[in-house]
């Protein structure tokens, strides 16, 4: 980002400074919920990519397999945010294969567990999203900010799964339709 674009907005407590629209936009439930089609769709668009043989594949013994990842993120997505925003405690089951097994039922539980979370997003009101939240932690955070959080999670395990199907030889589509090779190339020389 530019200094003018850093320029545009005060700075906030975490030291960056955001234009006065961004820092709007996800305190209003229909944007979140907009934003939030939009980000799920980029993670979502990833599943059928998997080789059906590398569903419980892992680049080293212990770690997340691609389908302990899909399971990881559709139920922390219902069960603990879902859950919490409703200010209930958080049932986060795990993310082993007893819950969905093979890249078919492992797509279906994802697809099933959004739709159930998204559903309980869209009841949410702007009250309940400027109101707090209790994290499984025990902490209490403003409701909106809590479910910021939820993008940044989504995003670091997405960008696993970019890592793991490359490893696997899996061609992947760039994240917003331009390649970072394809940038460069448009991109003025400094
Ligand atoms: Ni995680």
């Amino acid at each position: 980002m530019s200094p003018a674009c850093l320029a545009a907005g005060p700075s906030l407590d975490f030291g960056v400074s955001i234009p006065p629209t961004a820092r709007m936009e996800i305190r209003d439930p229909a944007v979140f919920l907009d934003y939030l089609a939009s980000t799920h769709q980029r993670t979502r668009r990833l599943l059928p990519l998997i080789p059906p043989d590398d569903i419980e594949w892992a680049p080293k013994a212990g770690w997340f397999s691609l389908g302990g990842i899909v399971r990881h993120l559709a139920g922390i997505e219902r069960f603990m945010y879902a859950e919490t925003v409703c200010g209930r405690p958080s049932a986060y089951p795990g993310h082993g294969r007893d819950l969905a097994d093979g890249l078919d039922g492992v797509i279906a539980y994802y697809d099933r567990l959004h739709a159930e979370s998204r559903a309980l997003f869209a009841a949410l009101t702007p009250e309940q999203f400027a109101g707090r939240t209790t994290t499984p932690g025990g902490a209490t955070i403003t409701t909106w900010k809590w479910l910021r959080a939820m993008f940044e999670h989504e995003a670091h395990h997405r960008g696993q799964l970019y890592l793991m199907l490359a490893l696997r030889g899996v061609e992947t589509p760039p994240i917003y339709g331009l390649t970072a090779e394809e940038v460069e190339a448009r991109s003025r020389r400094a």
